[in-house]
């Protein structure tokens, strides 16, 4: 299949095509340049939600919520969910995919998991390529996401137009271990179960963190996946920031389209460079070390070798498979 051609599918949002074509950038870097050449500048209108925050929060169970609202509202809605387990041993999504059922039956939904580990310079270069082809396939919505507060999430942030942050009742003592990472990178704070006690200490705490952090004004919501509670408010919160960031000519919705064009660019430029440099890595270093070890060159001369008569090469190689 040609990229003129897969293109022109992902164009009309055939998901099978999508699918084809994620499949290219997590496999075969030329293979998704090509795509993405064939794509061209693209149309930018998917807004890219970066979902994130300590494991069994409530992440996976509130997507689905916000799909299922968004589609309610006619909004196409890709989701990639970052599986942090090796593509080998997979399955820690598994759970998700199946709450996720009622959806795969959408065609206006697509899901698609991609592992966290083994993208070399990191997984935002690749998240950039998947949310441009989301957004070739006519999405409205791109929901990302991540595991944890890990290097995954920090990653997501860059490339994200928002980010929500899922919490939950009677985490206290790992929100205040990571106060301060988790304070910086949210646009909304979402305290989930809140058909559990606790809920609104939970909020307390995260409004006076909130206040610490001046100069931003996120927003704290009280919502139950569960019993579906609070789901409209948020999503009324998160159209709110999705209709400044249409409205991109100006003001804030500028601010977050190019913070988030910025990311994309650095991160795909950070992946070619890592990757190129892991390619001469492996050819080069070894006789480098015995000259090092020689005593003939210092490891600072080496590095600079290593480093010189860079080949232009573009892929997305991945080391664990
Ligand atoms: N009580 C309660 N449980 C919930 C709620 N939302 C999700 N859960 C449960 O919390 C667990 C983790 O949910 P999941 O969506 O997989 O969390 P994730 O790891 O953050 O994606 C599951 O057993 C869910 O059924 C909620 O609003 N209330
Ligand atoms: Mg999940």
């Amino acid at each position: 299949l040609d990229t003129k051609e897969l293109a022109a599918r992902l164009a009309k949002g055939d998901r099978r095509a999508v699918a084809k074509a994620i499949t290219l950038v997590e496999n075969d870097g030329a293979g998704a340049a090509g795509l993405l050449k064939a794509i061209g500048p693209g149309l930018g209108n998917a807004f890219v939600l970066g979902v994130t925050g300590p494991p069994g929060t409530g992440k996976s169970s509130l997507v689905d919520r916000l799909t299922e609202s968004y589609r309610k509202r006619g909004l196409k809605v890709g989701i990639v969910a970052i599986d942090p387990t090796s593509p080998l041993t997979g399955g820690a999504l598994l759970g998700d995919r199946i709450r996720m059922v009622d959806h795969t039956l959408d065609q206006g939904v697509f899901i698609r998991s991609m592992a966290s580990r083994g993208w070399a310079g990191g997984l935002s270069g690749a998240v950039a390529d998947v949310i441009q082809l989301l957004d070739a396939a006519r999405m409205d919505v791109i929901m990302v996401e991540t595991v944890g507060i890990g290097q995954a999430d920090t990653d997501v942030v860059r490339v994200a137009h928002a980010v929500m942050v899922v919490l939950m009742p009677g985490l206290g003592d790992d929100v205040q271990a990571s106060k301060a990472g988790l304070m910086e990178i949210g646009d909304v704070y979402v305290v989930n179960k809140a058909d559990l006690p606790g809920a609104d200490d939970t909020v307390v705490d995260l409004l006076a963190m909130a206040r610490d952090f001046k100069g931003r004004d996120p927003s704290v919501l009280k919502v139950s996946a569960a019993k579906k509670e609070g789901v409209e408010v948020l999503v009324g919160v998160l159209e709110r920031i999705r209709a400044k960031f249409l409205a991109s000519d100006q003001g804030r919705g500028r601010e977050i389209r190019l913070r988030s064009i910025k990311g994309m660019i650095t991160e795909t430029a950070r992946r070619r460079v890592l990757v190129d440099l892991e390619g001469r890595t492996d050819s080069k270093v070894e006789a480098l070390a015995e000259e090092v070890m020689k005593r003939r060159l210092t490891v600072d001369e080496a590095a600079d070798t290593l480093l010189e008569g860079k080949e232009r090469r573009r892929g997305t190689r991945r080391r664990a498979r």
